[in-house]
């Protein structure tokens, strides 16, 4: 068999290339994280050579007998793992999942009440250059000026006055955990669905560390890659009474073949998850992101809602007069990966920005603890405070070389 650097120096170079990049630069983008090799190599299995459109026993395909159990493993483990009744694990991204459940609950032109994507929430929650936002009238919530925290007083009025066919809770920059209990009442009172999109807090959830929206929310949907830390792409999961409803609409509704071997991948993140060590290390996430906070608060950062009490945390840079595009840059030449983010109440435009958004998962995949967190908070510090200094750029390149070279990762690929 001939090897990819035999076959492709171009690309085998280009990963190569790449896992020296996750190696050397510190990873903070908060969707962002490293599989264990165990999914890495499930994903890079022979699973990808097969077909199998259909579920688990009814397939469209001969030759499904082992990827049945493949699929049937990953089913069972994502139902205990949530404590969930049914669990469809083949969308292939969270974008995906969440078609998944309005092409099940809606209807063209139905009103959808979502999250204000500039407010925290996610593209696929009616942003208008979305589907979501194209196929359905949606109304957006937002958060408070004074606490920029979700404002369910407003959300209760908008769902009252506009009687949606569904309402989201959840969304992609949102440093404060997510309650969905009030979510579901005002949803019921209009007697409308609620989604709860928990792709950012998956893992935490799956720890008890974040509201559960399961048994609580009609359908759950997620990604497998941020905190959950599995292989990238999609999930699903809700009662017994909407299983044949939502499986439909996965295949053939919106898809055909699922990606089996990434289903592989995700039945091992979900064994994975279901350890004691798992649980730690979510808690170590929650502790880094807690510490990564105090560090920037004490330099005089401003975070919108004061802080954290999840994995991410979103820094207000206007008020320091920069733009959130700069600064990706400036940390960007440093070594450091970040991403611009709009913040509530934004003045410019998405790929401006006044913020940049923070995680802790990927650099507690690789170890780091909350020392390293005032660490690293320092060499942001030092870089933001001298923009564009070609100097302190290269010298935080070393102390973060330095840093990264502490917690080495996929050293065999490097
Ligand atoms: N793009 C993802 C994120 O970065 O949060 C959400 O889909």
């Amino acid at each position: 068999m001939r090897s990819l650097a035999d076959v492709d120096p171009d690309i085998a170079n280009a990963l190569r290339q790449e896992a020296q990049r996750q190696q050397r630069n510190l990873e903070l983008i908060a969707s962002e994280n490293f599989v264990s090799d165990a999914v890495l190599e499930a994903v890079g299995s022979v699973l990808t050579n097969k077909y199998a459109e259909g579920y688990p026993g009814r397939r469209y395909y001969g030759g499904c007998e082992v990827v049945d159990v493949v699929e049937d493993l990953a089913i069972a483990r994502a139902k205990e793992l949530f404590g969930a009744q049914h669990a469809n694990v083949q969308p292939h991204s969270g974008a995906q999942a969440n078609m998944a459940v309005y092409f099940t609950v809606l209807k063209p032109g139905d009103v959808v009440l979502g999250p204000n994507l500039s407010h925290g929430g996610h593209l696929t929650a009616g942003s208008a250059v979305n589907y979501s936002g194209k196929f359905y009238s949606i109304v957006a919530y937002g958060v408070r000026r004074d606490t920029e925290l979700i404002d369910l007083d407003e959300v209760r009025d908008l769902a009252k006055k506009h009687r949606p066919k569904l309402v989201i809770a959840g969304g992609s920059a949102f440093p404060r955990s997510i309650d969905f209990k009030p979510f579901a009442e005002i949803a019921h009172e209009v007697e409308a669905p609620l989604m709860a999109d928990i792709a950012h807090p998956a893992g935490l959830v799956a720890a008890g560390l974040h509201p559960s929206p399961v048994g609580v929310a009609d359908w759950v949907t997620s990604t497998t890659h941020k905190t959950l830390r599995g292989p990238r792409g999609g999930m699903v999961l809700c009662g017994s009474e909407h299983a044949a409803a939502l499986d439909k609409t996965v295949m053939p509704g919106v898809q055909g073949g699922p990606l089996m071997h990434v289903i592989a991948g995700k039945a091992v993140a979900f064994k994975e998850a279901l350890t004691p060590e798992w649980r730690a290390y979510q808690q170590q996430i929650l502790r880094n992101a807690k510490a990564l906070s105090a560090a920037l608060l004490a330099k005089g950062y401003r975070l919108v809602t004061g802080g954290t009490d999840t994995h991410l945390l979103l820094l207000d840079l206007g008020v320091r007069g920069l733009t959130g595009k700069d600064a990706q840059e400036a940390l960007d030449r440093a070594w450091i990966t970040v991403n611009k983010n709009t913040i509530p109440f934004e003045t410019k435009s998405p790929m401006v920005t006044s913020g940049i958004r923070l995680g802790t998962p990927a650099v507690t995949t690789r170890g780091m603890k909350e020392p390293e967190m005032a660490q690293i908070a320092a060499l942001i510090d030092r870089v933001l405070s001298s923009m564009g200094s070609e100097s302190v750029e290269a010298k935080v390149r070393g102390d973060v070389q330095e840093l990264t070279n502490r917690f080495p990762l996929y050293p065999e690929r490097t």
